[in-house]
């Protein structure tokens, strides 16, 4: 039976700003990363105005990549990885992000990591915004409320492909586009540099960024394809199913309304057109957004190669007694617990068959390839009295959702063209600012007091992975 592609993606990733640190080496400029203190568990990261003395910011140092990478690269090749997902800081090709001219000692730190990785034969799968956009472009532009920043976008994209078109194929435009539709402070400030303003209504705004991305995004996939007809340019959208709490219709259509809200930004980079229920929403509610005509032949002309996606958990929904007819209640939480499933210390959902539901649904709908680009357990580790770190719970998750990965190839026919596990070296939590919130198979000698000697080490789940590889993913044990 045909099970993963002779060619299948195996790989690790992670993201710039949470592993790099050298937040200022090689002229780089300040990021939106840069300006984010530590949270914890029940504290939430807070957005400095700027980078204030005597705070912590976790993502200036990171795990030193930025110095250490050729030794990493070592590791990822023994491990046996056949890509590397990671993005560029936009932040070192253009420090403020409306310079006239790219900055060349960032241009060559990608070219000499990319190199490397080729070395090796590991393909890089390359985010082109994740999270880390120039701090100038909020203050100066208010973010991506400013069409403005569809030419520094297409630009900064512009530049990098140019660079690297015959080192990168596999490209992503943003990441996790949707996960600003929770409006959520923290979703907007690092999915499109807004601090929602007193009196600003959130969710216009949410919409007027996501628009503009979105043109953007589908330039940047059109410019692209004009350099190199074989780049392979995706979407990136966090995937969390939304269930239905009970079977009755109104959970269930409060549940679909939950998908559609939350993956408007995929019928838009996938199929290429805004989704109905969407424009006779934004017609009932005025928002009266800068939307063209002219954009609106870009996005249907800038569609995606692929879908690649994260998968970490599934999500529960209950319609309220008195549901609006829109099933439009974006401010308000009406997620529950699923009883069915197991919690991870932060909280979420542990839901291995989720992910082979998530990849019929994308299937189902957009009919491309598929790429799960993260996945993984955020957990506390503890070393053994030998020092080594058996980490079974990891390597169980892990498992557990390649199976469920291997059933949607195998039986419902999907084509999934890789995997990469999320922070396959311990790095900096997105959400948090942790440390200790470790995805890693490979250990990096560091807290969340920011303490550590930053030593890599291997824990059990390294070599587990190794074998999963090895095998093509055959042999799970
Ligand atoms: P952390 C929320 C929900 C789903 C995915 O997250 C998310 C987030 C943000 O916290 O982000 C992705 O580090 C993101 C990564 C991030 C990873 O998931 O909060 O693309 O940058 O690190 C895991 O545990």
């Amino acid at each position: 039976m045909t099970e993963f592609r002779d060619d299948f993606l195996w790989g690790g990733a992670v993201a710039a700003h949470q592993l790099e640190g050298g937040w200022q080496a090689g002229g780089k400029g300040v990021s939106l990363a840069d300006v984010m203190t530590a949270g914890d568990n029940d504290t939430a990261r807070e957005i400095t105005d700027g980078v204030l003395p005597g705070r912590n910011y976790p993502n200036h140092t990171a795990i030193d990549f930025y110095g250490n990478y050729r030794d990493d690269v070592k590791l990822f090749a023994e491990l046996g990885l056949k890509c590397f997902r990671t993005s560029i800081a936009w932040t070192r090709i253009f420090p403020n992000g409306d310079e006239a001219e790219p900055n060349e000692a960032g241009l060559k730190f990608y070219d000499d990591l990319f190199d490397d990785l080729l070395k090796y034969h590991i393909e890089p799968v390359i985010t082109l915004s994740h999270f880390e956009m120039p701090y100038h472009l909020v203050t100066e532009y208010g973010g991506w409320r400013n069409r403005k920043l569809i030419d520094f976008f297409v630009k900064f994209a512009t530049v990098v492909f140019k660079r690297y078109q015959h080192k990168v194929k596999y490209w992503m435009t943003f990441n996790e586009i949707n996960n600003q539709t929770g409006l959520n402070e923290w979703g907007l400030f690092t999915n499109s540099g807004i601090l929602v303003k007193s009196g600003e209504d959130a969710e216009k705004a949410m919409y007027q960024a996501g628009h503009y991305e979105s043109v953007a995004s589908a330039l940047a996939v059109q410019i692209g394809h004009q350099i190199n007809p074989n780049f392979q340019i995706g979407a990136m959208f966090a995937m969390g199913p939304t269930y239905p709490a009970t079977p009755a219709p109104a959970d269930v259509m409060k549940a679909e309304r939950a998908m559609q809200a939350n993956y408007w930004f995929a019928d838009v980079q996938c199929k290429g057109k805004y989704p109905s229920w969407l424009q006779r929403y934004f017609e009932r509610k005025n928002f009266d957004l800068d939307l063209t005509l002219a954009d609106l032949d870009v996005i249907k002309a800038g569609t995606v190669d692929y879908i690649g996606f994260s998968y970490y958990a599934s999500h529960v929904i209950k319609a309220d007694a008195n549901e609006p007819v829109d099933f439009m209640t974006p401010m308000a939480n009406h997620e529950v617990k699923n009883p069915a499933l197991t919690r991870s210390d932060w909280g979420w959902e542990i839901d291995p068959m989720g992910l082979r539901y998530a990849l019929n649904w994308f299937s189902d709908r957009y009919d491309l390839p598929l790429f799960i680009v993260e996945n993984g357990l955020g957990a506390f580790d503890k070393k053994d009295a030998d020092g080594q770190i058996n980490d079974d719970y990891r390597i169980d998750y892990l498992r557990q959702h390649i199976a469920q990965m291997k059933l949607a190839v195998t039986i419902d026919g999907v084509d999934l063209m890789g995997y990469t596990p999320w922070g396959f070296i311990d790095l900096v939590s997105a959400g948090t600012g942790q440390m200790d919130k470790r995805y890693g198979l490979i250990y990096v000698d560091k807290n969340d007091a920011g303490e550590g000697t930053l030593k890599r080490g291997k824990k059990a789940s390294f070599n587990w992975y190794q074998h999963v590889i090895k095998t093509n993913g055959a042999d799970l044990d």
